[in-house]
């Protein structure tokens, strides 16, 4: 009976799901809110406070504390712990760990009368995470640039990027030399949670490892040169890079206090995004996926590997094998959620009356919502950007003009800067705002494209325990996929919109070509 636990280390929250794949069920989840549950950490959404907003770090041990925290919630919950026969996870993207000599000593040691952040906090060679958020390294993107050349985005997938690990070692390496020099392993967010899962230093998976900025996608390995640029003697700190089907170790017997079995197989972590294109059921090429979550992304299985002519898209690897695309907005539901209580209103005038009061195309008020600085296009200074009546660029419009506004500037940006990954006839949505129907409709419209959803909204969560019984119990990736991700509904475009959106996204190119970076 493949019963699997899949874990997601996400920007906001901690999340668990135990699916059994002879049934097709999900048996149990759980979930840890940061800002809520871990409030003594003093990061609401996830981030710590810091008066550049080009700096964004979380602290690792609340990590920890979540893990042991979720754990406890599962069981607690009647979950089939002891049933349980295989572990994955993933975590988001790019943010680093660092650890010192003493880390392999306390992973293998792990005490389970005490706490994980207690036991953990001394392996820290640096108290806090650099995570997905931070732009700050734009100086260490350039030197990296500028001493690899276009190699770095035909080899690794992606030209040098604020948030990406490399750019962020670089800096820490250079601010820090000595925290450094103390450095003996980097973990990601993922193959760190994998590691602590098994109590020794767990290798990185090729999708999450793409985020890098190290890894040569073409031979699998991390790339001599670009490590050199980066920082001195860094591959010596890093895990081996290796596909996701890989079993990572088995779970120590730390976790036994949660009922689990020690000396289960831990199948490698991926990223959040990769796992996502499991859990959405999209691990080969011919579906789009849009994730609507603190970032919002657009993703695919790529058929072959391309780069994206303006830079601001990626290649990673797929999980499944091969590759995929991907696109980040910073500015997701972090923007939706700003716009809404700007307006003073709920969820259900944005996603219902805000549409209907309004037009397609808004009679040409456009807006480009950064509230923090923005990676997809590339603009470091926030600031919402209006075009429009005089009464919208001042901001006085009715709060249906700008909210449309917003959500219009989100859909079509990411139809323009998702050309060069293609166009699709059908776009998968996942995340919590994926339950948005104004939105979904909205998304259907601009690409002129069905949307299907799926019953599970946390898809990367769901990927993990989807990965867990096809790499450790054999079962297809493919039977995973209709069992768990099939589509509940499909949302058809309006094809009236179609001119008037196809007119919107032109206009949106152009006014993007003025504000970035
Ligand atoms: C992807 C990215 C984010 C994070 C957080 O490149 O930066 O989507 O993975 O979700």
């Amino acid at each position: 009976m493949p019963i699997t636990l899949g874990l997601d280390s996400s920007t906001q929250s901690m999340k668990a799901l135990v699916i059994d794949s002879d049934s097709g069920r999900i048996v149990a989840s759980a979930a840890v809110n940061f800002g809520k549950d871990l409030a003594g950490y003093g990061c609401p959404e996830g981030v710590l406070a810091h008066p550049d907003p080009l700096v964004k770090h979380s602290p690792p041990l609340m990590w920890l504390e979540a893990l042991d925290l979720v754990l406890s919630r599962l069981k607690a919950g009647g979950a089939p712990m002891g049933d349980i026969m295989a572990i994955s996870g993933d975590g988001q993207q790019h943010g680093s760990v660092y650890l010192n000599a003493d880390s392999d000593r306390i992973l293998a040691g792990l005490d389970p009368a005490r706490t994980l952040p207690s036991q953990l906090s001394p392996a820290l060679s640096r108290s806090t995470s650099p995570i997905w958020m931070d732009s700050s390294t734009s100086a260490e993107c350039r030197e990296i640039e500028e001493a690899i050349g276009p190699r770095l985005q035909t080899d690794t997938g992606s030209p040098a990027i604020e948030r990406f690990t490399g750019p962020q070692i670089r800096k820490f390496f250079k601010t820090c030399p000595e925290e450094y020099a103390r450095t003996s392993r980097i973990h990601l967010v993922s193959s760190f949670m994998c590691s602590v899962l098994i109590g020794k230093h767990a290798a990185i998976d090729f999708g999450d490892g793409a985020g890098m900025n190290l890894l040569n996608l073409k031979t699998g390995d991390w790339d001599s040169e670009v490590l050199d640029a980066t920082a001195p003697g860094l591959r010596a700190k890093l895990p081996p890079a290796r596909p996701a089907t890989e079993i990572a170790g088995g779970l120590h017997a730390y976790f036994a206090k949660y009922g689990l079995k020690p000396g289960i197989p831990v199948v490698l972590w991926t990223g959040d995004n990769p796992s996502s294109l499991i859990g959405v059921g999209a691990s080969e090429p011919g579906v789009a996926v849009i994730s609507l979550g603190t970032s919002d992304t657009f993703f695919a299985a790529m058929p072959a590997m391309k780069t994206d002519p303006e830079g601001c898209g990626h290649v990673f690897g797929n999980p499944a094998g091969g590759c995929m695309s991907l696109i980040c907005f910073k500015n997701g539901s972090l923007a939706r959620e700003r716009v809404k209580d700007e307006c003073n209103v709920d969820w259900a005038y944005v996603e219902g009356a805000a549409l209907t009061e309004t037009p397609p195309g808004n009679h040409g008020n456009r807006a480009l919502s950064y509230y923090v600085p923005e990676i997809t296009p590339r603009v470091l200074t926030p600031g919402v950007r209006r075009q429009g009546t005089p009464d919208f660029c001042t901001g006085k419009a009715p709060s249906a003009v700008k909210i449309r506004a917003a959500l219009e500037g989100q859909v079509c940006s990411m139809r323009l800067l998702s050309a060069w990954i293609g166009s699709f006839k059908t776009i998968r949505v996942t995340g919590g705002a994926s339950r948005n129907k104004g939105i979904v409709q909205l998304i259907a419209d601009v690409f002129q494209a069905e949307v299907q959803l799926i019953a599970v909204a946390d898809s990367a969560t769901l990927g993990g325990a989807m990965r867990a019984a096809h790499a450790a119990a054999g079962v297809p990736l493919k039977s995973l996929a209709a069992q768990f991700a099939a589509a509940t509904e499909t949302v058809r475009p309006d094809k009236g919109t179609a001119n008037t959106y196809a007119a919107c996204t032109e206009a949106y190119k152009s006014f993007i070509r003025e504000v970035r970076d």
